[in-house]
């Protein structure tokens, strides 16, 4: 169910994930059926552990669509652990400096990109290939995503995105205004030009880039200023959404 995600992700076509924190998998069974395009398993701030993260790429596949993983700070060897699991790729946050994307990359990339170790556990049946035509296909069909979201960050935006086997960067707009802000606020006027400059430096670098969108009027400003991998809210914002539009409807509040 992977092999055209990646590359159509990495050429920067329209792609609609959203965060998922509720580790079950029925939600995101449920959840496959709408027009999303994919789902990002959050185990940053979601509550998704690993045995979540397995069986919530399995609810997904059965309706044809593909996870993401977003990971703690300091991923480490759980990038690849996600990968053997048949995630589609990794959103690793908090990726401030070159080390930090290298040590993504060394995680997620085969040789010679990186150093990722060989045990593609349940990633060979979901890409549809054989274990010779996996090796010779992985580091294209997963991608390895880093977190812009903090001042240093930013300072080392281009070196970041220099980096051979980051496929794409993904603005955190909180933690990017936390940071710009210096603990002020979530909501600073520096994250709108920090988001034109991202968009831009992305196309510069030939990558593309993603972002968080609260409200999908966030997102379509997003997608306005060059923004194509959009994770668009997230499981049980659109619960509550619906429900409570649902009563409105009724009760008329
Ligand atoms: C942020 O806004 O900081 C995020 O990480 C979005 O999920
Ligand atoms: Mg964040």
């Amino acid at each position: 169910v992977h092999a055209d995600i990646a590359p159509a992700v990495r050429r920067g076509a329209l792609h609609l994930s959203t965060f998922c924190q509720l580790p079950d998998p029925n939600v995101i069974e449920a959840l496959a059926k709408t027009k999303l395009d994919s789902f990002i398993l959050d185990m940053q701030h979601g509550m998704f552990d690993e045995a979540a993260v397995v069986a919530s790429v399995a609810a997904a596949a059965l309706e044809g669509k593909p996870a993401f993983v977003r990971l703690p700070v300091d991923c480490g060897g759980l990038a690849s652990r996600v990968l053997d699991f048949g995630a589609v790729g990794v959103v690793c946050p908090m990726v401030n400096t070159v080390a930090d994307a290298e040590r993504l990359v060394s995680y997620t990339k085969f040789p010679p990109v990186g150093f990722r170790s060989w045990g593609p556990r349940r990633a060979i049946p979901l890409s549809g290939l054989n274990g010779p035509g996996y090796l010779a296909k992985a580091n294209e069909l997963n991608l390895a995503i880093a977190m812009i979201e903090t001042r240093q960050a930013l300072d080392n935006l281009d070196a970041i995105l220099a980096v051979p086997g980051i496929d794409g960067v993904f603005v955190g707009p909180s933690d990017l205004s936390v940071s710009l802000s210096g603990g002020e606020t979530l909501d600073s006027a520096d994250v709108a030009p920090a988001l034109d400059h991202v968009a831009a430096r992305a196309k510069a670098a030939g990558k593309f880039a993603g972002v968080f969108a609260i409200s999908s009027g966030y997102a379509t400003d997003c997608i306005a200023r060059g923004y194509s991998f959009i994770a668009l809210m997230q499981d049980a914002l659109f619960m509550q959404q619906a429900a409570d539009a649902a009563v409105t409807a009724v009760r008329g509040k």
